[in-house]
């Protein structure tokens, strides 16, 4: 087993390093890393890390930053890591943090930091053990920020 994790130098805080560090505290399988300029790039660093470097499960990681034009971007750049989700035939996780999410830049740090870790954690579980994501069906999860809860407790 193999994970590949693609990310950028725009974002503000080193998702990458940090996913590679999460992933190792739950499961011993091969980590492949690909950094690319931002996160129009990640589709096809994605689609290499997989037919090019044998990656099972993908984490595409990157920030879009609060002006429109980078939300039309991060649009394109999602469209693009399904695109290459369907011709592949192998998840991709997108993390994304948007910057406007955060009212500063110290939970920016904090939120791109927890979104990381809780999406490393979702990527083993999906390559390793998805019972465990079974039992997390319908729950109101959510990656970085509180989760939601179920509607119905
Ligand atoms: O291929 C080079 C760039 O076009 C590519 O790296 C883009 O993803 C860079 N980029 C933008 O051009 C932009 O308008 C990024 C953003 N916004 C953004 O919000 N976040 C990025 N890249 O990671
Ligand atoms: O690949 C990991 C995630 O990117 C993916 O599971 C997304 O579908 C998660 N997600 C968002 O990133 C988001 O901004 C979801 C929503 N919004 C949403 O409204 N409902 C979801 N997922 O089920
Ligand atoms: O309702 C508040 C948030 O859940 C909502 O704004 C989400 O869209 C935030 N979000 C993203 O914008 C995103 O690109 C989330 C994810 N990705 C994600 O992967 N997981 C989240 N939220 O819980």
């Amino acid at each position: 087993m193999k994970i590949g994790i693609a990310d950028t130098t725009f974002a503000r805080i080193d998702m990458g390093g940090i996913a590679i560090d999460e992933i190792r505290k739950h499961a011993s399988v091969g980590l492949e890393r690909y950094v690319v300029p931002g996160i129009k790039d990640l589709p096809v660093a994605c689609k290499k890390l997989i037919e090019e470097r044998g990656c099972d499960l993908v984490m595409a990681l990157g920030m879009p930053g609060g002006a429109e034009k980078d939300k039309v971007c991060a649009h394109e750049a999602s469209q693009g890591l399904i695109l290459c989700q369907l011709m592949t035939n192998k998840h991709i996780i997108e993390v994304f943090v948007h910057e406007d999410e955060a009212r500063n830049a110290k939970e920016l740090a904090w939120l791109m930091e927890q979104r990381t870790r809780e999406h490393a954690v979702n990527a083993v579980r999906l390559a390793l053990r998805p019972k465990d994501l079974e039992k997390l069906a319908g729950t109101g999860q959510r990656q970085g920020f509180e989760d939601v809860g179920p509607a119905r407790p």
